[in-house]
């Protein structure tokens, strides 16, 4: 059988090492995933009865809404474990179709135009300025390997889009794209949607693609067995995420909670996790007390923090694995006290600590971070503040407040002047946050012998 997205003309060698890495990726989880099935299936008899009442499901291809917050950052209806983006080069968008491997693009003016073959007929048909505000959600059509219609929206992130050095830009610019829609339907009566995660145009990839279950808006990554109304089904998805068959799972099971003992000023409102072989996922925030998973080590792939106005998400960082036994609840205790952490780098004959680099962390290793991006970034009313003492008497050199953030991407630092480069320096960073308490961090510089 052949698959149906499958690209019969090779894109060059340079752009299909990545690609044939994630296939490779793809294939071998894929071989894990099945043998792991296997012995599931053989030595459990339950789920031998459970793949009787198989059920086919159904979904079609539906683009979706997005917000946008500011000129810079596209906001998603959904919450996405990860933020990646593919890079395409060499003038293809890599979504493979029945006339070639992929939808070519390329720029329409010296700087800020980019031009875009939507039907797969490598003419350009569609174009938009890369101005000021943020580039539009564009959708590609055209026929699969099996001569089926197909549809694939894109969003593209606007930073990096087109480099600002004509001498990097070379003979064709460089996008960063990513899915703008999803594969929906209904599973036992409950919305389902399948997202594709790296831009291949499968959504068959389990622990790479996502997947949202019910009226949820969080998506995991996709996962051979999911969670609904506390119940547990094995899913198998087909990889044009045309159709999927779930039937109802007997495990083994255990509860894992993270919520009940997470300490902070904040709500812990979603926890993403993937079991380290990367074929299941869950939000087991979405469960109070704790959400019944299969056995296995689950590690944190992103949580999600909010209070008020505030947000800030949460990765694993040096948290252990989480352990789930069979018939047990594993309760994690987390989160308050957290401290700051950042690296000190010295320019020339200045301090610089980067904003961006500044993380939280919770005394169990995980980490916290996008916590200067507020949802709504006016309500910022406080920044951290920076000090830089000489150790030697204790005297204060430099003291600032980092600008506020309007988002992520901002770039901010604390500069210390005058600092003689033989003392060795202290540098603190103090931060009131209403989603953390008071934070503070600090380095020590070393000074020069
Ligand atoms: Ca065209
Ligand atoms: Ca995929």
């Amino acid at each position: 059988m052949t698959l149906p997205l499958t690209p019969r003309i090779r894109p060059k060698a340079d752009e299909t090492a990545p690609a044939l890495r994630r296939e490779l990726c793809a294939h071998l989880r894929w071989l894990v995933a099945s043998l792991s099935l296997w012995s599931t299936s053989v030595f459990g008899a339950a789920n031998a009865a459970g793949a009787e009442d198989s059920k086919r499901v159904s979904l079609r291809y539906e683009t979706l809404s997005y917000r946008e917050i500011s000129e810079f950052y596209n906001e998603w209806p959904i919450f996405l474990p990860n933020d990646d983006f593919v890079g395409a080069t060499g003038g293809w968008i890599p979504i493979p179709h029945a006339e070639g491997p992929g939808f070519r693009f390329e720029r329409t003016d010296k700087t800020k135009g980019l031009g875009f073959d939507t039907d797969g007929d490598t003419e350009i048909d569609t174009s938009f300025s890369m101005g000021l505000r943020s580039p539009p959600i564009i959708t590609l059509r055209a026929k699969d390997l099996e001569g089926r219609p197909f549809e694939y929206s894109l969003r593209f992130r606007r930073r990096n889009m087109l480099s600002p050095f004509p001498r990097l830009r070379g003979p064709f610019p460089r996008v960063f794209f990513a899915a703008a829609g999803a594969m929906v339907g209904r599973m036992a009566g409950k919305p389902i949607r399948l997202i594709d995660g790296n831009g291949n145009g499968r959504y068959d990839d389990y622990g790479i693609d996502f997947l949202s279950v019910g009226e949820s808006d969080v998506a995991t990554y996709l996962s051979r067995i999911v969670s609904l109304r506390g119940k547990l089904y094995r899913l198998d998805v087909d990889p044009s995420g045309r159709t999927l068959r779930y039937s109802s799972d007997q495990g083994p099971f255990g509860v894992l909670d993270l919520t009940t003992k997470w300490q902070g000023p904040a709500t812990l409102e979603t926890a993403v996790v993937l079991e380290q072989r990367g074929q299941l996922s869950f939000d087991v925030a979405a469960a109070r007390g704790g959400l019944r998973v299969p056995v296995g080590r689950y590690v944190l792939a992103r949580g999600r923090l909010t209070r008020g106005d505030g947000q800030a998400l949460v990765r694993n960082g040096d948290l252990e694995p989480f352990v789930v036994k069979a018939g047990q609840t594993t309760t994690i205790e987390w989160g308050s006290p957290f401290h700051l952490e950042f690296p000190c780098v010295e320019r020339e004959d200045q301090w610089i600590v980067p904003a961006q680099q500044i993380v939280i962390r919770g005394p169990r290793g995980e980490e916290y971070f996008d916590w200067l991006l507020f949802k709504n970034w006016r309500g910022i009313k406080q920044t951290p503040l920076g000090e830089v003492r000489r150790i030697r008497d204790n005297r204060v050199l430099h003291q600032s407040r980092f600008p506020a953030a309007k988002n992520s991407l901002c770039e901010s630092f604390l500069v210390s002047k005058d600092a003689p480069p033989t003392d060795p320096l202290q540098v603190r960073v103090t931060y009131q946050s209403p989603l953390f308490g008071l934070l503070e961090g600090k380095v020590q510089t070393g000074g020069q012998e």
